[in-house]
């Protein structure tokens, strides 16, 4: 299975997150991750590591407001001009505002940190140094995934499958808003540019709401988005990813949710998994693209699952049974002594 996969993510390291009650806790989504996933992915005898193109900003645009992209790829020498020994100091070294736009359509504001809770939606996507450039190589990991797919798609009978090892994740990350770890929604990125190939099924199995990849299908018929995920009336993101929000406009009916309770255990996230797959067939993509979190897992510090690695073994099993040309597109997972095996045994169903 070719991975697409580069080192520069190792870059976008940020000293710590905030969580609930301003409490300062080491940043969870962290390179550890990754090399979790290279470790177990390098005792594989089929796993084939590849440096993604660069794509340009052209299929980034077609997703994300410009604006946007470009106050995510300024804030940081921004930040350092305006205020240089805040943002040098080792108790302040991430770019993080405390004051967040609420509902639209409020102004947007000229000043730096004004801009910042605008365009963000809470206190986990820090941005140092060199986040940008780490988003922007983890996206090209994700086209890099579907491009590949798509141009086997027309040269092979059997179905083909590539994983696109991204970090940072990609799903919570909307049209002009970081969020959730995430800066640009590489799945979605890459599910846009597919969909010039062909019908593509977006499928969201990350223990949280995929919010970003909702927002910006919301009106789409020709991309099919499905999500299983924690209630977000108990779990983050909180405001979106509820049962009865099904699209809109020419996009209604095009997306599904399914809103779980704390505690899912194997068999539970199984029916819900086959519900989703029943509606995905029914669209008759010609594509696949997985946003793979493994949060679901047991014993995920960010998650309130019970699923195990045999659930993901068959998890996978019935997801690589659709024979579908699959992209598979890393999100979160924080377990990280077990996530290198349990992304492996996912993986395994598609190699
Ligand atoms: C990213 B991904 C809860 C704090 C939540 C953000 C979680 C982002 C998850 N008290 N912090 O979907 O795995
Ligand atoms: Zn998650």
């Amino acid at each position: 299975m070719k991975i697409f996969y580069c080192e520069t993510h190792r870059k976008h390291d940020p000293p710590f997150e905030v969580f609930d009650g301003g409490k300062r806790v080491p940043y969870l989504e962290n390179p550890d991750r990754m090399d979790r996933i290279l470790t177990a992915l390098n005792k594989t005898d089929w796993a084939e590591f590849v440096e993604p193109d660069d794509f340009g900003l052209a299929p980034i645009l077609a997703v994300h407001d410009k604006d946007y992209i470009s106050f995510l790829a300024s804030c940081w020498t921004e930040w350092l001009d305006s205020d240089p020994e805040v943002a040098i100091s080792p108790e302040t070294h991430a770019f993080l505002p405390a004051t967040f736009a609420l509902r639209r359509k409020p102004h947007v504001p000229s000043t730096l940190l004004g801009k910042a809770g605008y365009f963000m939606m809470d206190l986990s996507a820090c941005i140092v140094e060199h986040t940008y450039t780490a988003a922007l190589t983890s996206a090209n990991c994700a086209l890099g995934a579907v491009e590949f797919v798509s141009r086997s798609a027309s040269s092979s009978i059997l179905p083909t499958s590539s994983f696109a090892l991204c970090r940072p994740p990609g799903h919570h990350a909307g049209k002009d808003y970081a969020g959730g770890y995430c800066f640009i929604n590489n799945a979605s990125v890459a599910a846009n540019w597919l969909s010039s190939k062909g019908k593509v099924a977006l499928l969201d199995i990350d223990y949280h709401a995929g919010n970003g990849t909702q927002d910006i299908f919301y009106e789409r018929k020709d991309v099919l988005t499905v999500s299983i995920h924690g209630d977000p009336d108990y779990e983050y993101p909180h405001y979106i990813g509820y049962a009865d929000e099904t699209g809109a406009g020419e996009g209604l009916g095009y997306h599904r949710n399914f809103p779980l309770p704390a505690g899912t255990d194997d068999a539970a996230y199984l029916a819900a998994l086959d519900e989703s797959l029943g509606m995905i067939r029914n669209f008759e993509p010609n594509y696949l693209v997985l946003s793979t979190g493994m949060d679901t897992f047991e014993d995920d510090p960010l998650g309130k699952f019970k699923v195990t690695r045999g659930g993901f073994a068959e998890i996978g099993k019935r997801i690589a049974d659709l024979q579908l040309p699959s992209a598979i597109v890393m999100e979160g997972g924080y377990a990280n002594a077990a996530l290198g095996e349990n992304m492996v045994t996912l993986l395994d169903n598609f190699k």
